[in-house]
């Protein structure tokens, strides 16, 4: 295109037809998987886009259709010229359909129109269009409607005038040709999810989801943009920020950028990136360049107040630890990397956001001085935490080594075993249930550490005030691997680690509590599959002179009618908790490696994981409850 701001025909640079397209899909679209069959979406959306981003359009529509195989895009953009390309003699709409790069995106003279876009206006289009059975573009502009179908990339007729039309926009049908790609059905949720997305990054711009194929319109519309994102983000993850507004920079020198974070009691790190508003999941070189700066102005910070703690060094991953945000960029050829090309690589882009950051931040410290001491504050205990843990750790290697027990929790009963491959340790709730089971266990091959105090509900807690409740610190002390990221299941000092409670709801209320700890802040142990519930029986079933224990109500009715002959008697005994157990009985229901069962604790779908914990683990105890005794039914493998 030409450098100056009117479109015409004429400006267009032609390069050359859509064969290479069709030969090697991969080349423009990734491949012809599904991630290559939605990149077709992606395309043509992104030109919508840039036409809003441009100020000519504020409104995108993205219809599903019910076959789930064909899309429509609609902006009301000015709408693709039709007019005659002056030597091609062909609709300038065709060109930019028909050619591959039409559109100039090696033409640096339209740099100063397409500054920031990610798809470039009709660069994408053409591929599309080469790799669709068919396609159909219909422009208002000029007072009329106009139309023009395509078939594998070539005009099928004539550019139609439909009549007459008032407004403008560009609207783009098309159905992916199942010749090249082997399943032509989208997933629904990938594109909501991208047209939301969008509708954060381009504030202000209405985007409307029209999912035929589950019957379901949805309007996205943020005129907060990326900070209304971050809100989102918050709310779903539960995670509390340390201080009430965001630190927000919105730059644009050379490049533009705009960012939001917040430090929060969550103990995990999370950004968010984007570059053209392509989600960059593996991060890259605008992802350091703003931890960088982050790192430094939060030393500066520290260093000039005289805030630095003393007796403990501040790691940049205290500094990052429970940070949430969102990163969106725009640059003019940002170079992707890697297998997913989910990773910007631009070396300039590293130092740009390091030097936007790091003053802006410190100048938002300076000015808010409050807030400023809370965050140093989180990341001081963060710091604490991180100590405490490895320390943990090494305390329990430093015994190891000298085979003394130094620091192990006073109540903790040991095994006599040194072999970590053959050994356990059971975490038994209360003093009594702990006696019966240190008096009923293998002492050679099985550790028991009862829990005296209350076990705290550590969901959207730090690992820093987490391991402040006794009963943790000595899980983790007896454990020997760390917690949070320094968790190491090899250096854990028994082979499994089994949660034995008594088998009501009280008892499935403290191992739901115990495995949320677990699960966030030692989930590498569930990982490695070490992790395990105990089944202590419920009742005990005296038949004649044989005597069987049942797990629940159901065990129960089925030994009863197995069991029961004539009219012989029976008695039945429910357990009111393990401490009334005799330390025989308990070994044979539930210690004894022969005869117990155990459940191994999976996570089948960590996301899923995830939300369940936060929702139920939140706030609302009754629903807490009855996910415990939901769970508390079901059979043999039990998923957190
Ligand atoms: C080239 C020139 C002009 C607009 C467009 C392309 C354009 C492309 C797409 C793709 C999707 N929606 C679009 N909207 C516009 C400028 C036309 C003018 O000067 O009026």
């Amino acid at each position: 295109m030409s450098a100056n701001n009117s479109y015409n025909a004429s400006s267009i640079t032609v390069l050359e037809g859509l064969d290479p397209v069709r030969k090697r899909p991969g080349m423009y679209i990734g491949g012809t998987g599904s991630a290559g069959l939605h990149h077709l979406v992606w395309e043509i959306f992104d030109n919508s886009v840039d036409e809003a981003m441009n100020g000519h359009a504020d409104q995108i529509e993205v219809t599903l259709h019910k076959d789930g195989a064909t899309i429509t895009v609609s902006d009301n953009g000015r709408g693709i010229p039709v007019d005659n390309h002056p030597t091609h003699k062909k609709p300038a709409l065709e060109i930019i359909l028909c050619t591959l790069h039409a559109g100039g995106k090696f033409d640096n003279s339209s740099a100063g129109n397409y500054k920031t876009s990610g798809g470039l206006h009709g660069v994408g289009a053409s591929v599309v269009n080469a790799l669709s059975k068919r396609l159909v573009a219909t422009i208002k502009r000029d007072g009329a409607e106009w139309e023009m179908e395509f078939r594998q990339g070539k005009a099928t007729g004539k550019l139609k005038k439909l009549g007459a039309a008032r407004g403008s926009g560009t609207t783009i049908f098309f159905h992916p040709d199942p010749q090249i790609f082997p399943r032509t059905e989208f997933n629904p949720d990938t594109i909501r999810e991208r047209l939301e997305v969008a509708s954060y990054i381009h504030k202000g711009l209405k985007v409307i989801w029209n999912d035929e194929v589950n019957g379901k319109k949805e309007t996205f519309h943020h005129e907060e943009g990326i900070l209304a994102f971050l809100k989102k983000i918050l709310v779903e993850k539960d995670a509390r920020p340390v201080h009430e507004q965001p630190f927000v920079l919105d730059k644009e020198n050379g490049l533009r950028i705009e960012m939001c974070f917040s430090w929060t009691e969550s103990t995990e790190e999370l950004l968010k990136s984007y570059v053209n508003g392509i989600p960059t999941a593996n991060g890259g070189t605008h992802e350091n360049g703003l931890r960088g700066g982050v790192l430094k102005a939060i030393r500066n910070y520290i260093e000039t107040h005289n805030l630095t703690p003393r007796g403990v060094t501040l790691a940049a991953e205290d500094i990052r630890e429970g940070v949430i945000g969102v990163l969106s960029i725009f640059i003019e050829e940002p170079q992707f990397q890697g297998q997913t090309k989910d990773r910007l690589n631009n070396p300039e882009v590293h130092s740009m956001l390091d030097s936007a950051v790091r003053p802006a931040l410190e100048q938002w410290l300076n000015n808010n001085r409050t807030v400023a001491e809370t965050i140093v504050n989180r990341i001081i205990i963060a710091a604490r935490a991180r100590e405490a843990s490895r320390a943990a750790s090494a305390s329990i290697s430093r015994k190891t080594a000298t085979s003394g027990r130094l620091n192990l929790p006073g109540k903790l009963a040991d095994c006599s075993s040194n072999n970590r491959n053959e050994s356990e340790i059971f975490i038994v709730e209360g003093d009594s249930a702990g006696g019966s089971a240190k008096q009923g266990r293998d002492r050679n091959r099985q550790a028991i550490l009862p829990l005296r105090g209350k076990v705290l509900n550590t969901e959207g807690t730090s690992l820093a005030k987490v391991m402040e409740n006794r009963e943790i610190a000595d899980l983790v002390t007896a454990l020997g691997c760390g917690a949070g990221a320094d968790c190491d299941p090899t250096k854990m000092r028994y082979h499994r680690l089994v949660l034995l409670a008594d088998a009501d709801s009280d008892g499935h209320h403290i191992t739901t509590l115990l495995l949320t700890f677990i699960f966030r802040h030692m989930r590498q142990l569930i990982d490695a599959g070490r992790v395990f519930l105990a089944l202590p029986p419920l009742y005990r079933v005296d038949i004649g002179k044989e005597t069987f224990w049942a797990a629940d109500d159901a065990d129960r009715d089925r030994i009863l009618k197995q069991h029961v002959k004539g009219n012989a008697k029976s008695e039945i005994t429910r357990f009111k908790g393990l401490g009334e157990m005799m330390p025989k009985v308990l070994w044979e229901t539930t210690l004894n490696p022969k005869t117990r069962r155990l459940l191994r604790v999976e996570i089948s779908d960590a996301l899923a994981t995830d939300r369940i914990i936060n929702e139920l683990m939140g706030k609302d105890a009754s629903a807490r409850f009855r996910f415990i005794m939901e769970r508390a039914e079901e059979a043999d493998e039990l998923d957190v």
